[in-house]
């Protein structure tokens, strides 16, 4: 599998997902992107045999809305692993910042806190055609990758755990 651009990866390589619950919680700001995250995540999980009845997609305002809807599904649904899809693009103020911080911090302590993948699928970019270029354009998609790695962990649990 290439390193940096998992989009390219190897297709044998990819465990199937015909038994695995999948969550995904995608952002609605920059949804250009974000909804085309979120449609290369639902193809790439069902390419790998996830089932469409095992895939639950659910909308959350903003990026930092994005830990607490990834609880939410956690805790209210019998997903085993959530995929988080979001964009947030440098402006002129701070947010930024405090976004994303909040946000890596908030779906690293879902990990632990969990004990499930919860895959960390946010574009941090300096501009649109940077995210743009990363959901479905000239550098894939993050979406299909943030998927590969939601099955991919769900099979190391299972190894380990069999
Ligand atoms: N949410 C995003 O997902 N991406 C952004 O680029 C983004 N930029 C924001 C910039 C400002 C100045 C503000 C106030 C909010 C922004 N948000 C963004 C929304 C944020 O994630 C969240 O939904 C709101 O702050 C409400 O909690």
């Amino acid at each position: 599998m290439a390193t940096k651009n998992l989009s390219e990866y190897n297709l044998a390589s990819v465990p199937s997902a015909s038994d695995m619950k999948f969550g995904i919680v995608v952002a609605e700001w920059n949804y250009e992107v974000t909804g085309a995250l979120a449609q290369g995540a639902v193809d790439t999980l069902i390419k790998h045999g996830a089932k469409d009845e095992n895939i639950i997609l659910k909308h959350v305002p903003g990026s930092f809305e994005l830990t607490l809807g990834a609880q939410y599904l956690a805790e209210f649904t019998k997903v085993d692993a959530i995929i988080i899809l979001g964009c947030v693009i440098q402006g002129e103020t701070r947010h930024f910042d405090f976004i994303c911080e909040g946000v890596t911090q908030g779906i690293t302590n879902l990990n632990i806190k969990y004990n499930k993948p919860f895959i960390f699928g946010l574009l941090t970019t300096d501009n649109q055609q940077q995210a743009l270029d990363r959901a479905g354009g000239r550098l894939g998609n993050k979406g299909d990758e943030a998927a590969v790695t939601a099955i991919k962990m769900l099979a190391l649990k299972d190894d380990l755990t069999a």
